[in-house]
């Protein structure tokens, strides 16, 4: 992929100590994905120079470009992008916005709202590819936004077709659940909210996502960030790439139990890691040991992400 970019924040910008640049040079995938296939969720960063980073930033990354993103999207082998808007950049999506314009109607987005945001401004938002607004509630990254704001933004959203993306933490779930079952659109949660994977797969705690999906049909997942949430860490096993072994019977539960409400991303350039980067194409690699057949394959990266974000294409 092109590395032609600075990985370097740019502009007067500095990354936070400690924070981890993407991974250069990512290998080939071992399985190929099927045509059409979609990363359900992505990023750009800045650059700093053209796009600067919010003020209210809980980090500043390294920069991460469009045109590299669509160098990764084509070395692995996806057709397109949604690419969600990241907390550095708070609610100023142009950098998102940039990357959808220039992606030759190969990208739709996830934007964050300012509760002031107009009618005039979701349109065009609408007209450039946005599909759906995130609710963030993890603690290090964001201030919280008061509920009674975030549910009037949903009811503004929800005539257009879009959906809420909510992003948490698995022990806030039962304080969340109440806002979350009365949002009036499809709801998508990053990275299966969050569990902690040393416990037991039909423990309590997981059981209780377990539930809000089942509960819930508007409820949709993203079976992403292994990454993130992994104690064994990439490591192979047998030698065989089978990566992120540890997270595999959770994404694996939920791809089987709600084959057409899930979702897969790369989530690059990885914000916020500072233990290992992954190797994109080792975590293309986790995909069929979540999804093991062919169908579960074609529903998570195709169909159900050309549902929610290209439905004119149905
Ligand atoms: C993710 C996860 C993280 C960060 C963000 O918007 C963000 O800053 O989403 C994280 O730090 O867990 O989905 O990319």
């Amino acid at each position: 992929m092109s590395t032609t970019q600075s990985r370097i924040a740019s502009g007067p910008f500095q990354k936070t100590p400690g924070w981890l640049d993407w991974f250069e040079g990512p290998s080939r995938p071992q399985f190929a994905l099927p045509a059409g296939a979609v990363d359900a969720h992505c990023h750009v960063f800045g650059p700093g120079e053209d796009f600067p980073y919010a003020p209210q930033r809980k980090y500043t990354p390294c920069d991460a470009s469009k045109e590299q993103l669509f160098a990764l999207r084509d070395h692995l082998g996806f057709a397109r992008n949604v690419i969600v808007q990241a907390t550095c950049h708070g609610a100023d999506n142009r950098a998102m916005i940039d990357a959808l314009i220039h992606s030759d109607e190969r990208a739709r987005g996830v934007a964050t709202l300012p509760s002031d945001v107009t009618d005039a401004q979701l349109q065009h938002l609408h007209d450039v590819g946005v599909r759906g607004v995130r609710f963030n509630y993890v603690r290090r990254l964001v201030d919280f936004t008061p509920a009674d704001e975030l549910m009037k933004m949903a009811h503004r959203i929800a005539p257009l077709g879009w959906h809420v993306v909510i992003y948490f933490e698995a022990p806030d779930l039962p304080e969340l659940w109440d806002f979350f079952t009365s949002l009036p659109t499809t709801v998508v949660v990053d990275h299966m909210g969050r569990p902690d994977v040393t416990k037991p797969v039909d423990g309590p705690e997981f059981e209780l996502f377990v539930r809000f999906m089942r509960e819930n049909p508007n409820v949709w997942s993203k079976v992403t960030c292994p990454e993130r949430l992994t104690v064994a860490g990439p490591a192979a096993l047998n030698g065989q790439r089978a990566p992120y072994r540890d997270v595999v019977p959770f994404a694996r539960r939920i791809v089987e139990a709600f084959p057409d409400r899930v979702l897969w991303g790369t989530d690059w350039p990885h914000p916020n890691l500072t233990g290992h980067m992954p190797d994109d194409g080792l975590l293309v690699d986790f995909i069929p040991h979540i999804a093991p057949t062919e169908e579960l394959q074609r529903k998570l990266l195709v169909e159900n992400p050309i549902r929610l974000y290209w439905p004119e294409e149905r």
